[in-house]
């Protein structure tokens, strides 16, 4: 890649988008191109079609999606389905049509079988039944890595699918109904300690094992992605090392200093039982992830604490 390439990032104000800005710049590329919301709507076929014939990017980045916690996936399959799969299927399309010279398709670790071997390979997809309580997102974003193989067999498109496993740093989502554990966890912890709480509940047992990767560390794997791997088969991105949620509860208790109880809410999902990805090709590309767990919670913490928002009134 050269550094004046254009390159578009989809969805750049969300938690991989802005990291993917960060990243972008820092490395000294000069051309990107990003649309708010109110600027264009990715939902709209003409839009982004617009979009695409105006910059002519050489390089497409899909990190838009509509995204959320356990919750969120489980209450709204319709949204997740129906608005992942039109706003990929209008940027793959219009990225072939104005001849884009390599695309990078942000699935997720969540595409996989709900009893995958652990960790999970990449040869792992479609071979069992999904997780329900994700299963709408997870089948969308199965027909973006499709369609990218699809392009690239039929038309010999440099699109390529990358499979990040739970991300979490700035800019991430606190509302605690529709985020995903780590930041409802900080935040919980954060509003327990200030009001001088005795205990902090806890969705699910607690027993459900995930693996954390800072979105910063996801943002570098995906530059070194775009700069070394060519191939349209699906790639995992993870950090290798997974942890319990009592043990990630624990550990956010511990960062933030509240030193109540957790209490455990059962009547919450737990989802899948563990989701470790094997990141075996990845790692004998060259690429591994710098930032530790206990670092980028903390890290993490320090910006939830500088942009915070308003204290929470929900139902936890
Ligand atoms: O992060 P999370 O919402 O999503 O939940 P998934 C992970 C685990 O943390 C579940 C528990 O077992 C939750 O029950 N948990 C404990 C909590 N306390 C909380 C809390 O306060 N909030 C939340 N949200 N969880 C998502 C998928 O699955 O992972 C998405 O639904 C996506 O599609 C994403 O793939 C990466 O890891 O279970």
């Amino acid at each position: 890649m050269q550094k004046s390439d254009k390159i578009f990032v989809a969805g750049h104000r969300g938690l991989v988008g802005s990291a993917l800005i960060r990243k972008l710049k820092r490395d000294g590329f000069t051309s990107l191109v990003t649309r708010d919301r109110s600027q264009l709507d990715l939902m709209s076929e003409a839009g982004v079609d617009r979009l695409f014939a105006e910059e002519k990017p050489a390089i497409v980045i899909f990190a838009a999606a509509r995204v959320g916690g356990i919750k969120a996936n489980n209450d709204l399959p319709v949204e997740f389905l129906l608005e992942n799969i039109q706003v990929q299927n209008n940027v793959i399309r219009a990225a072939h049509q104005a001849g884009v010279r390599k695309l990078l398709f942000l699935g997720s670790s969540c595409t996989y079988p709900k009893y995958a071997p652990q960790p999970i390979p990449e040869a792992a997809l479609l071979t069992g039944p999904l997780e329900p309580t994700n299963e709408a997102y997870a089948i969308a974003k199965i027909a973006g890595i499709k369609l990218c193989q699809a392009y690239a067999r039929e038309y010999r498109a440099n699109f390529i699918s990358a499979m990040p496993t739970n991300l979490y740093g700035p800019n991430d989502n606190f509302d605690l109904l529709s985020s995903h554990a780590l930041p409802a966890l900080l935040r919980k912890a954060h509003e327990a300690k200030k009001r001088g709480e005795r205990e902090m509940l806890v969705w699910g047992s607690g027993r459900p094992r995930r693996e954390f990767l800072h979105v910063d560390d996801l943002a570098a794997a995906c530059l070194f992605l775009l700069e070394k791997y060519d191939s349209a088969e699906i790639i995992n991105v993870g950090c290798g090392e997974d942890i319990s949620i009592h043990e990630l509860a624990e550990l956010i208790c511990e960062i933030v200093g509240f030193q109540g109880k957790l209490v455990w809410d059962a009547t919450k999902p737990d989802g899948t039982p563990r989701k470790l990805l094997d990141v075996s090709k990845l790692h004998g590309l060259g690429w591994r992830h710098t930032i530790a767990l206990r670092e980028g919670i903390a890290r993490t913490y320090e910006w939830f604490l500088q942009n915070a928002p308003q204290e929470s009134s929900q139902p936890q």
